[in-house]
């Protein structure tokens, strides 16, 4: 297909973007083009780029409704999108002709690039993950759409006190108004909660559900425009509103907060994303975000499908619809209640139309993160859903019941309900018996969703059902925007143009050969250097270090959690520095020089992992200044990771962390997006790092630590026969002791982090230590001999087209729902 620039309609040569960036300086934001600002002018190009997407995006829909293809939703509680004018500019192929006509008007397209405020809509991988996934619907032309929330407020800005510790401010991500998005104000759906639910007992399973609070949902449109394609997508998100404006009676009595209670109720519901990672709260607030959401998008699902004129048994024909993770499982009681309750289908017709239409992705073993809800919680705010729900279980017991006649166990193991006080909804299992196939996210992850978490599931239902879909990242984000000298050099080594390589990852491999071509690895090696002192600029000017760019560049950046182990990392950059100290200078000169990064947030209640947090900023804050050390290693906590903080940071790795307590980690994606900008990974046998190190060699990846299969029994050594850390690993003890000791402040205050060490370990940190520092030993080796070095990043780049979400998303087409991909039309 002959790619053309663009879109229909609106010319793409410099002077024409010129004359619509003036139109709209003057008309959209009435201002006057001599006398704007960078944010201004941002704002200007912004609108003239989505003439373009809108153009692109109504022939999108129009196909999607002329040719009625089955279709797929993908229902996810986060979009971490990040910015999108580079994005958008480089899908489009339009970013030399901005860049030369925003140069005419006196602007330079870095400069209003900088400008654009990061959509946070979500926590961390999960929401990243559904990002690069609409990229790849999109540029696969997959008829795909997303559904997610308008958060007022994203994921919290994180700011550092002087002490070190993490706070918390809104993010206000909308004050400066949003280009990108087109509010649908005829898109609106009415959502009920609380109120009576009675069955009508008239030989049908049908029920009326009436009273309670009824708030309405207005849909946001987020143009998602795919890379060299004129297929746009789009992204709906809800905002709440009230239904009624607000009480006339009590704003007539002079009661004005009493009138504007309501309205604030129903506001409030879409007001935050809910700031945690992989735990999930009882708070009454979020389960009404996630069944507001699931029910208006089922509504908009719906109202489109019924527009095609099909019988509604057609259902699983024309709509798959993909749970991200157990958040929008929902939609599973609500589609019954539909069928049920409005459409007046029997029970079986409507159970089977709903297992042919779901499909659920599980994102973590961890047991802390599998959502349940009080079962009073659920009967007081959605009275009608939890009768289903009782309903389904009834029957889904019967059937194990047949299956396994007397296995009581078995029945209370995989009973929806779960007993206690209060009992509990098992989320997990919902989404699991209500959808058609379930995966994990990495091949090591899927096994442990199958023999452990959904065991009984699998013994019930058949292997078949359970799948797996490696993640995948998109190369355009992760490579071609963050990394463009790179992406440059490989289309210009390869010879075949972005629009085919960027869309088919597995190009790469071309790249093999010149790991032996010197002048090749000189390019490479220098456009890594200029990443890192582009890195440098960012944390020069915004944290005021000056940071050595001849070191080697270590990066872990992620959300803080136990699990993931920034503790490991930052205990071994103590053991570093205190074997540093005890050299004498001649020895140290023979020491690599390395810069450790650290960035990621924190969940605002998450008491341990902010100590964590606090104490990398005070060890950083002495080991930075001491004279003996400080040419050799050096640390940084950079403040608020986000995406774009992100896109700085990856392209200027030569080696990143992904060091998981093994079977813990359910894939990463971080992981992957260094290795495709050529940092090694330094990392455990956990997760999709299996899988990245099958793909580009074991040589290429430095690993170390337990294996998953012995985890659990080493947790029950400690238990039960524990062995001092000074006698399992003296090493660790002593840095544990330097701590406790006040070398890097008060050492009481870390007394509650060292002691989950000293004491449980639960994630092993002092059992996996000394094979850690062995490896970044290893590392320090290889990174002496700066030819062979080179050789394994170009050879690691070379083998990641695996992990381009474009393979992942037609995996979930092909295999999953069944959708195919289709041309817009010209
Ligand atoms: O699948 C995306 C991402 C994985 O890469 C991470 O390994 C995993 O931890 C994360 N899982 C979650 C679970 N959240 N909930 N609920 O975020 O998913």
């Amino acid at each position: 297909k002959i790619w053309k620039a663009g879109m229909r309609g609106v010319d793409t040569d410099v002077a024409s973007i010129t004359k619509s960036f003036v139109n709209h300086v003057q008309t959209s934001l009435a201002r006057q083009a001599h006398n704007l600002d960078d944010l201004g002018a941002y704002q200007a190009a912004a609108l003239s780029v989505r003439d373009n997407l809108i153009l692109n995006w109504d022939d999108t829909q129009l196909t999607y409704t002329r040719k009625a293809p089955k279709r797929a939703y993908y229902l996810s509680l986060e979009f971490l999108m990040g910015r999108t004018l580079d994005n958008a500019l480089l899908n489009l192929g339009l970013k030399d002709q901005y860049k030369d006509g925003v140069k005419e008007l006196g602007f330079s397209i870095e400069d209003l690039l900088d400008k654009e405020r990061d959509a946070a809509l979500g926590n961390g991988g999960l929401g990243r993950l559904a990002a690069c996934y609409l990229d790849s619907s999109a540029s696969q032309e997959l008829p795909v759409w997303g559904y997610g929330l308008r958060y007022k407020y994203g994921i919290f800005q994180q700011l550092i006190s002087p002490e070190g510790n993490q706070l918390e401010a809104p993010d206000p991500w909308l004050d400066n108004q949003n280009p990108w998005e087109l509010p649908r104000l005829d898109v609106a759906y009415e959502v009920r909660f609380y109120g009576q639910a009675e069955r009508l007992n008239d030989g049908t399973p049908r029920a009326s559900w009436t009273g309670g609070q009824e708030v309405l949902a207005v849909a946001y449109d987020v143009m998602i425009p795919g890379c060299y394609t004129k297929t746009t997508n789009n992204l709906r998100l809800w905002e709440s509103k009230p239904k009624r404006g607000f009480d006339l009676n009590s704003f007539n009595a002079g009661n004005y907060e009493g009138a504007i209670e309501s309205s604030n109720s129903a506001a409030a519901i879409t007001s935050v994303l809910y700031p945690n990672d992989h735990t999930s709260f009882g708070k009454e607030l979020r389960l009404k975000q996630q069944y507001f959401w699931t029910a208006a998008s089922l509504a908009d699902i719906l109202r489109r499908f019924k527009n095609l004129g099909k019988s509604i048994t057609e259902i699983p024909d024309y709509i798959a619809i993909q749970l991200n993770d157990t958040h929008p499982t929902l939609a599973i009681p609500e589609l019954m209640r539909i069928l049920i309750d409005d459409e007046d289908l029997d029970w079986n017709k409507a159970w089977e139309i709903v297992n042919n239409t779901f499909f659920y992705t599980n994102h973590t073993v961890l047991p802390e993160a599998l959502e349940k809800w009080p079962v009073p919680l659920m009967e007081h705010v959605l009275p009608r859903h939890m009768q289903i729900i009782y309903d389904i279980n009834l029957f889904f017991l019967q059937a194990v019941e047949k299956k396994f006649p007397g296995d009581r166990d078995r029945l209370s193991r995989m009973s929806l309900i779960e007993e206690g006080f209060p009992k509990q909804v098992r989320m997990a299992y919902l989404a699991c018996i209500g959808s058609k196939k379930v995966n994990g996210v990495a091949e090591l992850h899927s096994d442990l969703v199958r023999t452990t978490i959904l065991k009984d599931f699998v013994e019930f239902e058949g292997i078949s059902k359970f799948g797996n879909v490696t993640n995948g990242i998109t190369p355009r984000r992760w490579l071609d925007q963050c990394n463009p000298e790179l992406s440059d050099l490989i289309s210009k080594t390869l010879k075949v143009e972005k629009s085919v390589w960027l869309k088919s990852l597995d190009k790469l491999e071309g790249l093999l050969p010149f790991a032996e071509d010197a002048r090749f690895r000189r390019e490479w090696a220098a456009i890594k250097q200029r990443n890192k002192e582009r890195l440098a600029h960012y944390v020069q000017t915004t944290l005021g270090f000056t940071i050595n760019t001849h070191a080697m560049f270590d990066v872990q950046i992620k959300r803080l959690h136990e699990y993931k182990r920034q503790t490991l990392n930052i205990l071994g950059v103590i053991h570093r520095y205190l074997t540093l100290k005890a050299m004498t200078p001649e020895a140290r000169q023979k020491v690599n020089h390395r810069v450790v990064f650290f960035a990621g947030k924190a969940a605002p209640a998450y008491y341990i992992a902010k100590l964590t947090i606090r104490l990398i900023v005070n060890v950083a804050r002495i080991i930075n200044a001491d004279p003996d050390t400080k040419e050799y290693l050096t640390v940084y906590f950079i403040p608020d990771y986000s995406v774009s903080v992100a896109e700085v940071l990856i392209p200027a790795s030569d080696i990143s962390q992904h060091i998981s307590t093994a079977g813990t980690e359910a894939s990463g994606t971080s992981n992957m997006k260094f290795c495709l900008n050529g940092g090694l990974l330094v990392g455990t046998v956990d997760g999709a790092n299996i899988e990245i190190a099958e793909s580009v060699g074991e040589s290429n990846v430095f690993f170390f630590g337990h294996l998953t299969p012995d985890v659990e029994d080493i947790r029950y050594q400690h238990m039960y026969h524990p062995i001092p850390i000074e006698e399992k690993c003296p090493a660790l003890a002593n840095v544990l002791n330097k701590i406790s000791g006040g070398m890097f402040g008060d050492g009481g205050v870390y007394e509650p982090l060292l002691k989950t060490i000293r004491q449980v370990d639960y994630y092993l940190i002092a059992d996996d230590f000394d094979s850690y520092i062995a490896a970044l030993a290893m590392v320090d080796e290889a990174y002496l001999d700066k030819t062979e070095w080179i050789k394994k990043s170009i050879k690691t780049v070379a083998k990641m087209g695996k992990f381009s979400s474009d393979r992942a998303i037609l995996e979930y087409a092909e295999s999953y729902w069944n959708v195919e991909a289709i041309s817009v039309a010209k």
